[in-house]
């Protein structure tokens, strides 16, 4: 059976785009390539002095490793060219990045949140690391220059989200809001194929993802809930796997099933995850997959933004193993 391709698909499934007229599927073909140019760069990191850092760090206080600067550096050149986006908030920049139209007019009507790549600290270790992508309406009026309010919008009005995942393959996974559907691309000709249609979150996956490390500086409930998960009864002790590269173990969740969390902690009250650009696409992508994402007490897309880079905890996967997580931090009084 020949699979069709993320063009064919994008264009045999106008019903995704209806209010869009076909401008979503073109913003998604940017990100489409730009994952091609930055899938490239990544395959041949360390044969050539790419790897490594630069000596200076980003926003968060983390050291930027070289790939890191140049996926956004391509993100944010591919988008702009497209003439479809009029801002983009970025891991990589403190502020909104404001994109004028040729007539240095804002006359583009999609904002687009992206954490360009994830995971960046294991590119020297050849671990997964991925482009995870939102992209919503702006709300400010078309033609008048981006605001704040654009990008703190809920993750109930994301339009699409997804990533790509550059691992032992790259892979473009989405949702439109109709499902998730996942592209392996055949870099002999730079084409993505669909290899994973209408992606589901298998049932009592019994796998729980977690930095146990955090262990002794995790909320009491969090605690209660992993040695539950450890308990020899019933279905568990589940199994553990984490990757500590989130692409990585929320494909692995929506794959094989089973809960990724990363809750607070004394050192860090918010979580580590950031909620624009990490917590919210990947919440959409969850839900649209069957599965549940909360920060252990609402849902993740319910929440209202305050800041473009506010920390978030997250639970997410399965939603009876959700469920059971919330329940012990409920008991717990937290
Ligand atoms: P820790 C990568 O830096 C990241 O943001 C996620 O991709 C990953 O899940 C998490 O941090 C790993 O953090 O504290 O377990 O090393």
């Amino acid at each position: 059976m020949n699979s069709s391709t993320l063009g064919e698909f994008l264009l045999g499934r106008p019903g995704d785009f209806q209010y869009e007229n076909a401008e979503l599927g073109r913003l998604l073909n940017a990100i489409r390539l730009a994952g091609k140019v930055v899938s490239h760069e990544i395959r041949k990191a360390g044969l050539v002095d790419i790897t490594g850092t630069v000596g200076s760090t980003n926003v968060q206080g983390e050291e930027q490793q070289k790939l890191d600067i140049f996926a956004n550096d391509a993100f944010i050149n591919t988008l702009t060219n497209r003439e479809i986006v009029c801002g983009i908030v970025s891991e990589e920049n403190e502020d909104i990045i404001e994109i004028h139209g040729a007539d240095n007019r804002n006359r583009n009507k999609y904002v687009v949140v992206m954490d360009p790549l994830d995971g960046s600290s294991n590119i020297d270790a050849n671990i997964t690391v991925g482009t995870i992508f939102g992209i919503y309406h702006r709300i400010s009026p078309i033609g008048t220059p981006v605001t704040m309010e654009d990008f703190l919008q809920s993750g109930n009005n994301q339009v699409a989200a997804g990533f790509i995942a550059y691992g032992t393959s790259t892979m473009m996974v989405y949702t439109t809001g109709n499902g998730v559907n996942g592209f392996t691309l055949n870099p002999a000709i730079g084409t993505y194929y669909l290899s994973h249609p209408n992606v589901t979150i298998p049932k009592d996956g019994g796998i729980f993802s977690v930095n146990e490390g955090g262990y002794v500086h995790f909320p009491q409930g969090v605690k209660n809930y992993i040695k539950y998960c450890q308990k020899e009864e019933g279905d568990r002790p589940y199994k553990g796997r984490y990757v500590g590269s989130m692409v990585a173990d929320v494909w692995r969740t929506m794959l094989q099933g089973g809960i990724y969390f990363y809750p607070e902690s004394t050192g860090k009250p918010h979580g580590k995850l950031r909620l624009l650009y990490e917590c919210n696409p990947l919440a959409f992508l969850m839900e649209q997959a069957g599965g549940k994402a909360t920060n252990g007490h609402m849902r993740i897309m319910d929440i209202k933004p305050t800041d473009i880079h506010q920390r978030m905890p997250f639970f997410g996967g399965d939603a009876k193993m959700v469920d059971k997580a919330m329940e012990f931090i409920r008991l717990a009084g937290e």
